[in-house]
């Protein structure tokens, strides 16, 4: 039985990785941090299944003790602070976790193996799997987005996950560690975050059309992204880390939808007018924006057999429809339900 462990269990990736890499057969544990940490609820149901251990990117020493503890055959690393907002807030903290933190864990897989000298891992080595983000590209180079295309991040977030993103190749390249990233545009799914806009849409959709909400107010209606669902996103994770050799891989589905598109298709599954309802706030607009997000995934496709099987109209009245129930679940209780 392979045994995994996994930064960022209790997140959204951290939870469907979770099911899927438990239906395959592995052990499965999740790294969590915190004392009583109260954000399990997306792992809730896996809860007979999964074990936990405790650390924090934040803390070299922890990830050391953990990866010594479970002895994993894969460390998937999906921690990191994720909402691109959030970076420019709190720079320094996002490049501590969402930066270094990726050399913390690097480090305590080197460690724990025993590896000092270059080029010196072992067979039998821990592989390594890193949440790099389609967000590094920034202000794109060039449309589509492949592999080699260049990095231009435009925000804390993009900046902290470039750094991730080469000092996970530089372990793969000074070391010899199976160490691979993937290079994920936007996935989404009914546990995404309420902050990001999908979900910030699908909710107040649902809350609109349950009369718990007047208006939605949303930043940039003009960006494009590559949307797909998280579920088959975790699909290609695994994947990579079930190559021969590690390769970074660009996941994507390769369309793309604005802003103002996913808010007329939330809208139109319950039959409103979303013009009637969307109000344009300029204080949610970015520092900086991306404007253009659009994968090549050509190598993902042919090399690792991957395909989404979501488009993002289903993925995005699916979202509604989860919120639909959710809100009114919540209104019968009176009050937020103790989940994501
Ligand atoms: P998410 O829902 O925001 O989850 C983030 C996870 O990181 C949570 O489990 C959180 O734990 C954990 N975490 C935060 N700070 C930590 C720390 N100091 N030590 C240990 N754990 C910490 O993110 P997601 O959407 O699942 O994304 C997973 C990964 O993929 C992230 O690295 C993200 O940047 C990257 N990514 C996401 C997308 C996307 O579209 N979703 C695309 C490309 C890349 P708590 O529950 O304790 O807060
Ligand atoms: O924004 C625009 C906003 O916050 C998408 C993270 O998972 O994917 C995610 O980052 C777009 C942006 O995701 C609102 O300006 C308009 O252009 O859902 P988001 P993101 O910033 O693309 C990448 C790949 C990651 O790696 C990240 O971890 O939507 N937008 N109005 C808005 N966005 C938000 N959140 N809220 C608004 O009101």
């Amino acid at each position: 039985m392979k045994r995994a462990l996994i930064t960022g269990v209790t997140g959204q990736d951290g939870s469907y990785l979770a099911e899927y890499l438990v239906r395959n057969g592995y052990e499965v544990w999740g790294l969590v941090r915190g004392q009583s940490n109260p954000h399990r609820a997306r792992v809730q149901r896996l809860v007979e299944e999964l074990r936990f251990v405790e650390g924090d990117l934040l803390d070299q020493s922890s990830l050391v003790k953990a990866v010594d503890l479970v002895q994993p055959d894969e460390v998937y690393n999906l921690a990191a602070i994720s909402y691109v907002p959030l970076s420019w807030q709190q720079a320094e903290l996002t490049g501590e976790v969402t930066g270094l933190g990726v050399l913390r864990m690097l480090e305590a897989i080197r460690m724990v193996s025993g590896i000092n000298g270059s080029g010196s891992a072992p067979r039998g080595q821990i592989r390594f799997y890193q949440a790099s983000s389609s967000e590094m590209f920034g202000k794109v180079r060039e449309v589509p987005q492949n592999e080699f295309t260049p990095f231009y991040p435009r925000s804390p977030y993009g900046a902290a996950k470039a750094y991730g993103h080469f000092i996970t190749r530089n372990y793969r390249e000074s070391y010899g560690l199976f160490a691979a990233s993937g290079i994920l545009f936007n996935h989404e799914s009914p546990r995404r975050g309420r902050e990001f806009v999908t979900r910030k849409i699908s909710r107040a959709v649902a809350r609109i059309r349950l009369g718990m909400q007047q208006e939605l107010r949303l930043g940039n209606l003009d960006a494009v992204r590559d949307w797909g669902f998280a579920g088959d996103y975790v699909r290609a994770m695994h994947a990579i880390l079930a190559q021969e050799t590690p390769v970074d891989y660009v996941v994507g589905t390769g369309r793309t939808h604005s802003v103002r598109d996913a808010v007329r298709m939330a809208f139109a599954a319950v039959d409103l007018d979303w013009e009637r309802y969307v109000v344009v706030d300029p204080a949610l607009v970015r520092p900086a924006e991306v404007d253009l997000l659009c994968a090549d995934a050509k190598n993902a496709r042919t090399r690792l057999g991957w395909e989404p099987q979501v488009s993002f109209p289903e993925l995005m009245r699916m979202m509604v429809e989860a919120d639909l129930e959710r809100t009114a679940r919540e209104r019968d209780a009176s009050g937020p339900l103790a989940d994501w």
